[in-house]
C-alpha cells in the first residue's frame, strides 16, 4: 500500500511537470510519422493588450483534452498555436500606449504565452506562427499574387463602407448592422480605390460543400444566409424615353417572382443607374436630377442592404417601360429603396405582392393589381378529380366586438361545424351590402360598422357532398366592428336550423370544426392592421394565358415566354480587401506611371512593412504608408512573367514604379494560417505538398466566433488554393465545434471596462490549473454560454483531493470487486465517447461516480487506480501525472495507452420483468438475466398475486418473452 502523507497541493506539482514536459518535448509532433494523424486546432487568438480572461481558455482546454485523448489512443497529434497579430486591435493598442505595433505585439504575445503555459496546455511550440512575421506574410502576399494572376483580385472605385472613427474602409463582414463591428461607429459610404477579391465566384461551391462538413447546423445556416443565394429571372423592359426614338433603350430587372410580371405597375431604378443613364446622354428634368444628386449624397436615407428600413421616396422619370406581356406603358421611377449593388440595380414594382412596392405604390398613387391568389384546399372535403367544379363568389363577414374582444361565429348542431358568416353576392350588390345582408339574415345583428376589406380574395377548393360537385369558392373577407347589440328576430328554421349564434375568442376557433379554411389568411391580415401585399404562393389570376398556373410553374413559363433568363443572385458581395492602415500586410503590387498594376516577382517577396515614425491613420483615405516616399518609389522592370523586379537606376531596363500603399485586412493571415503549422519554417513553399497531403485538413476546429467571417474567408481561400493545386482537399475544416462563452459573475460579457474580468492567473494561483480546467469543462455543456461562479470551483477541487487521497487505498495486487471493476469499464467507455463528442461535463460526472464507488472499497488494485488516472489525465494532466509517477511509472502518463473496456462488463446482469395474469399487469420482478421460462414461473408462483389470482388452477397458456414479460393465462 502506498501511504501518502502529503495533502494535495497543486502548487508543488504543476510548475514542476510543466517544466518536465517542455524539457522532454513530449508534445512535439513528428510530422513524418507513419501513424494516423490527428490535427486539432483552435481559432488562433489576436494577442490583445488585455491578456486572457478565464473565458478565453475554454476552447483551448477542450482541444487540449481532445488531443491528449487522441494521442493516448495512438494518433500522432498536431496541436499547435499561433498569433493573429496584424490588424486594427493591435494597431490601436500600440497607438494608445505609444509603442510601435511590433513591440506591442511581441509584448502581448509573451504575456499570452505565459498565461497559457500555466494552464498545462500541450501545444507544440516548435510550430508557433505569427502572421506579422515577414517569413509568414511572404506567403499571404504570395496567395494574393496568385489570386491577381487568376483574375480574382481587382481594383475598384465603388463606394465602400468607411468607418470615420477607425479611418479605414471595411468589408460587409466587418459590420454589425450599419455600424463598424469593432468600434460601433455608423459607417458611411465613401468612393475609394481599393482591392477587391471575387469571393462571389465561389458562392455556389461554398453553399453546396456545406453538406460535406461536420459542423453545427446553426453555423451552416448562418453561412447559407450570409451568402444569400436567390434564384430568379432577369427580365428586360423596352423603354420609351421622351425626346428619343421609341424603344431605343432597355432596362433589365432582377426578380425572384417572375410569376407576378402581369402585376408589375411600375419600374424602379437606383440613383446610381439613373446617374449612369444621364452620363450617356439622358436629359432628365430638374426634379429627377435633384433627386438623384440628393440621394447619392444622402447616406442616411438610402438602402444599402435589405434590412435597412427607410422612408421610401422616389421620383417619376417621365420614361415609360413597355410591359413585355400587356405591351402597356408603365412609369419608370428612381427610388431610394433600390439597392445599387444588387441584381441589375432595377426592379419591377409589384405592389400587390411585395411589401416595399406596396408602400411605394400607396405613396405615389400607383395601381395595385392582384395576380397571385392564395389557394387553400379543404382537408376534410378534398376536391375530387372525378367531379365537376363550380365557381362561387363569396363574402365572409367577420365581426369583432371591441368590448369583449370576441368574434362572431355560428355553431351548427346538425352539421356539427362552426363557421363565420358566409354568403354569396347578389346581382347589383356590392361586397359590403352583401356582407351586411348575410349578417342580418343569419345572425340578426344590424348595428355593425364596416372597417375594411381584408385584401384581395382567397380561393378555396372543396368537395360539396350535398351537391355532389367540387366548389371553388373565391371569397373576400370584410371586417366589421359591433356597434351595439341591436338585433332583429330571425327565423330558426330553414337555412338557420340548428344554428347557435356565439361570440368566441380566436383561441376557441377549433381547427377542423371551423369550416373556413381561409381563416388563417384572414386572421393574419387582421393582425397586420393594413391589407398590404400578399407575398405568399398561390394561383395566377389577371395574367391572361397564364391564369390558373401555380406560382412556381409560372416563374419558369413566364420567363421563357418573354425571352427572359433564369439567373441567381447573391447577397454576398465581393470582399473589400484593402485597409488604409499601417499595421497589415503590404500588397505585393506596384504600379507604373499609368497606374497599371503589376505583381512583384517571387524573389521580391516578402514586401516588408517599412519602419516609420508615424503610423497613425491619415483619415484621408490614404494609408500612412503613402507618406514614406523612400518605400513607395521603386525602380525596376517587368520581367517575362509580367512581374516587377527591382534593379539599379543605371540598368537600361530601369523604370519608375510606385508601391501599393494600402494594407491587407486582418482576415488575410487567418484565411490560410492553418496550412502553415505542419511546415512552419518552409522558405521554398507555403507548405510542402507531401506534408500538406498528410496533415490537411484540420480534423477538429474549435472556436466561438466568426460563424460568417473568418469561416467564410478561409473556405474561399482554401478552395482557391485547391483550384491552383496547392492543397489536395477543397475544405479546410472537416469538423467544427463551436463553444459557448463564459460570462462574468454578473452575467455580462467580461471586459476590463466593466471591471468584471476574472483573470486565470489568479484562479490558478488559488486553486491550481487542474481545478480551473476541470471547472471550465464541468460548468455546463460545452456549447452553452454560462456565467462564471468562483464558489463552484471548490467542488471540482474537492474531487481532485479525493482522487489524491484514494491513493492510500491502492493495494497493487488486490482483486477488485465486481461492481468496482464494472463501473471502471463503464467509465472507460463513457469518458472516451464523451470526449469524442465534446461532452466534457458528462465525462467528468462519470469520473465522479466512478470515484464514489472506489471510495466505498477497503482497497483497490494498482491496475484500477492506474486506469482511472489515465481517464483523468486529459482533464487534470498535472495531478494525474504526479500520482502516476508516485505509483512508480517511469514514463509520462500522457504517453501511456488510453484504456480499453471489456464489453462483458457492460452487459447488465439483471432484468426487470413484467408479470401479467390473463393480460393484466399484476407486478414486476427484478431477476437474474436470461432465466428460462420454468425458472421465472417458479419465482412468480411464490408471489402473493399468483396465489390470489391463480391459486391452484392450472394455467391454460403461458406467454414468455425473455427478460421482459411473462403472461399467465387462466
Ligand atoms: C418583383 C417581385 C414581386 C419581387 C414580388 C418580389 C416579390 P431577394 O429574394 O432578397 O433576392 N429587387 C431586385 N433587385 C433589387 C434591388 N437592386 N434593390 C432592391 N430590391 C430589388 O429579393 C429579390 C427581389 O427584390 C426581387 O424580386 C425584386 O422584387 C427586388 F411579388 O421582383 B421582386
Amino acid at each position: 500500500m502506498y501511504i501518502s502523507m502529503e495533502p494535495y497541493n497543486p502548487k508543488q506539482i504543476e510548475g514542476k511537470w510543466q517544466k518536465t514536459w517542455a524539457d522532454s518535448k513530449i508534445y512535439e509532433t513528428n510530422i513524418s510519422t507513419d501513424k494516423k494523424k490527428m490535427y486539432v486546432l483552435d481559432m488562433f487568438p489576436y494577442p490583445s493588450g488585455e491578456g486572457l480572461h478565464v473565458g478565453h481558455p475554454k476552447g483551448y482546454i477542450a482541444t487540449d483534452i481532445y488531443s491528449r485523448m487522441k494521442k493516448m489512443s495512438g494518433f500522432e497529434v498536431l496541436h499547435p498555436m499561433g498569433w493573429d497579430a496584424f490588424g486594427l486591435p493591435a494597431e490601436q493598442f500600440a497607438l494608445k500606449n505609444k509603442v510601435h505595433p511590433r513591440v506591442a505585439v511581441e509584448k502581448n504575445i509573451a504575456r499570452f504565452k505565459d498565461q497559457l503555459s500555466i494552464l498545462g496546455l500541450n501545444y507544440d511550440w516548435s510550430k508557433e506562427i505569427n502572421t506579422t512575421d515577414p517569413e509568414f506574410y511572404k506567403w499571404t502576399q504570395w496567395i494574393f499574387k496568385q489570386m491577381f494572376k487568376k483574375g480574382l483580385a481587382y481594383e475598384s472605385r465603388e463606394p465602400i463602407n468607411w468607418c470615420p472613427s477607425c479611418k479605414t474602409g471595411l468589408a460587409n463582414e466587418d459590420l454589425e448592422g450599419d455600424a463598424c463591428e469593432r468600434c460601433g461607429t455608423k459607417v458611411e459610404k465613401k468612393p475609394l480605390r481599393q482591392w477587391v477579391l471575387k469571393i462571389t465566384d465561389y458562392a455556389d461551391r461554398m453553399i453546396a460543400d456545406l453538406d460535406k462538413l461536420e459542423w453545427p447546423e446553426g453555423i451552416k445556416l448562418a453561412q447559407k444566409n450570409w451568402i444569400g443565394k436567390s434564384d430568379g429571372s432577369e427580365i428586360e423592359f423596352k423603354l420609351n424615353v421622351p425626346g428619343q426614338d421609341a424603344e431605343k433603350h432597355t432596362v433589365k430587372v432582377f426578380t425572384t417572382r417572375a410569376d407576378t410580371l402581369c402585376g408589375a405597375t411600375f419600374i424602379a431604378v437606383s440613383s446610381e443607374l439613373a446617374a449612369s443613364w444621364m452620363q450617356v446622354g439622358w436629359q432628365a428634368d430638374v426634379k429627377v436630377t435633384e433627386f438623384v444628386t440628393k440621394t447619392l449624397l444622402d447616406e442616411k436615407n438610402r438602402s444599402y442592404d435589405f434590412k435597412t428600413e427607410i422612408l421610401k421616396e422616389g421620383v417619376d422619370t417621365g420614361i415609360k417601360a413597355v410591359h413585355p406581356i400587356t405591351k402597356q406603358e408603365i412609369p419608370v421611377f428612381v427610388a431610394n429603396y433600390v439597392l445599387p449593388g444588387y441584381g441589375t440595380g432595377a426592379l419591377m414594382g409589384v405592389p400587390a405582392h411585395d411589401e416595399r412596392d406596396y408602400g411605394f405604390a400607396k405613396q405615389y398613387g400607383l395601381p395595385i393589381v392582384e395576380v397571385v391568389r392564395p389557394y387553400v384546399v379543404d382537408h376534410v372535403n378534398v376536391p375530387r378529380t372525378d367531379k365537376a367544379t363550380k365557381v362561387r363568389r363569396n363574402i365572409h363577414a367577420i365581426v369583432y366586438d371591441p368590448k369583449t374582444k370576441k368574434y362572431l361565429i355560428i355553431r351548427n348542431s346538425i352539421h356539427n361545424w362552426d363557421t363565420i358568416v358566409i354568403g354569396g353576392v347578389e346581382e347589383g350588390e356590392d361586397l359590403v351590402e352583401a356582407a351586411k345582408r348575410e349578417l342580418m339574415e343569419e345572425t340578426g345583428y344590424t348595428d355593425v360598422k364596416y372597417i375594411r376589406t381584408l385584401g384581395f380574395p382567397v380561393q378555396a377548393g372543396y368537395f360539396a357532398p350535398h351537391k355532389d360537385e367540387n366548389r371553388l369558392a373565391i371569397s373576400s373577407a370584410l371586417y366589421f366592428e359591433l356597434e351595439s347589440d341591436i338585433k332583429i328576430e330571425i327565423p330558426t328554421d330553414g337555412e338557420n336550423e340548428g344554428n347557435e349564434i356565439m361570440w368566441v375568442e380566436p383561441s376557441e376557433f377549433v381547427p377542423g370544426k371551423m369550416i373556413n379554411s381561409e381563416l388563417s389568411h384572414w386572421l393574419e391580415r387582421i393582425a397586420s392592421q393594413e391589407s398590404g401585399a400578399y407575398t405568399g404562393d398561390g394561383i395566377l389570376v389577371n395574367s391572361g394565358e397564364f391564369d390558373g398556373l401555380s406560382t412556381t410553374e409560372a416563374q419558369i413559363k413566364i420567363t421563357e415566354a418573354i425571352g427572359g433568363k433564369r439567373i441567381s443572385q447573391y447577397k454576398l458581395k465581393d470582399w473589400v480587401f484593402a485597409r488604409q492602415r499601417y499595421w497589415g500586410e503590404p500588397f505585393p503590387m506596384v504600379f507604373d506611371e499609368n497606374h497599371t498594376p503589376y505583381t512583384v516577382a517571387d524573389s521580391e517577396l516578402p514586401v516588408k512593412l517599412p519602419e516609420v515614425e508615424a503610423y497613425e491613420p491619415t483619415g484621408t483615405g490614404e494609408s500612412p504608408l503613402a507618406a514614406i516616399e523612400s518605400w513607395v518609389n521603386v525602380i525596376g522592370y517587368i520581367n517575362d512573367e509580367g512581374d516587377f523586379v527591382s534593379c539599379d537606376a543605371t540598368d537600361p531596363r530601369a523604370k519608375k514604379f510606385t508601391r501599393e500603399t494600402n494594407t491587407m485586412p486582418q482576415w488575410a493571415g487567418s484565411s490560410w494560417y492553418y496550412l502553415r503549422f505542419a511546415d512552419p519554417h518552409n522558405s521554398e513553399a507555403l507548405t510542402d505538398p507531401a506534408i500538406e497531403k498528410k496533415w490537411q485538413a484540420v480534423d477538429v476546429y474549435v472556436g466561438g466566433d466568426h460563424a460568417t467571417r473568418h469561416l467564410i474567408y478561409a473556405r474561399f481561400w482554401h478552395k482557391f488554393l485547391f483550384d491552383i493545386g496547392v492543397v489536395h482537399d477543397d475544405e479546410p475544416f472537416k469538423r467544427l465545434e463551436f463553444l459557448g462563452f463564459i460570462l462574468a459573475e454578473d452575467g455580462r460579457k467580461m471586459s476590463k471596462r466593466l471591471g468584471n474580468v476574472i483573470n486565470p492567473d489568479d484562479v490558478v494561483a488559488k486553486y491550481g490549473a487542474d481545478s480551473l480546467r476541470l471547472y471550465e469543462m464541468f460548468m455546463a455543456p460545452f456549447e452553452q454560454t454560462v456565467a462564471w461562479d468562483t464558489k463552484s470551483i471548490v467542488g471540482v477541487e474537492r474531487f481532485l483531493e479525493r482522487v489524491w487521497k484514494l491513493r492510500a487505498k491502492v493495494e497493487v495486487d488486490t482483486a477488485d470487486g465486481k461492481q468496482t471493476t464494472t463501473i471502471l469499464h463503464k467509465t472507460i467507455k463513457k469518458v472516451g465517447e464523451d470526449i469524442e463528442h465534446f461532452k466534457f461535463n458528462t465525462a467528468i460526472s462519470a469520473l465522479m461516480i466512478c470515484l464514489n464507488q472506489a471510495e466505498g472499497e477497503e482497497a483497490i488494485s494498482g491496475y484500477w487506480y492506474g486506469e482511472f488516472l489515465k481517464l483523468l489525465a486529459p482533464f487534470a494532466p498535472h495531478v494525474a501525472e504526479e500520482l502516476w509517477s508516485l505509483m512508480g511509472n517511469p514514463s509520462s502518463i500522457h504517453l501511456a495507452t488510453w484504456p480499453t473496456y471489456d464489453e462483458s462488463f457492460l452487459v447488465e446482469d439483471e432484468a426487470t420483468i413484467a408479470v401479467q395474469i390473463s393480460g393484466k399487469l399484476r407486478g414486476t420482478l427484478v431477476i437474474a438475466r436470461d432465466l428460462s421460462e420454468i425458472n421465472v414461473l417458479d419465482i412468480v408462483k411464490s408471489t402473493e398475486y399468483y396465489q390470489k389470482y391463480v391459486g391452484t388452477a392450472t394455467p391454460k397458456k403461458i406467454v414468455f418473452i425473455p427478460n421482459k414479460l411473462i403472461n399467465i393465462v387462466i
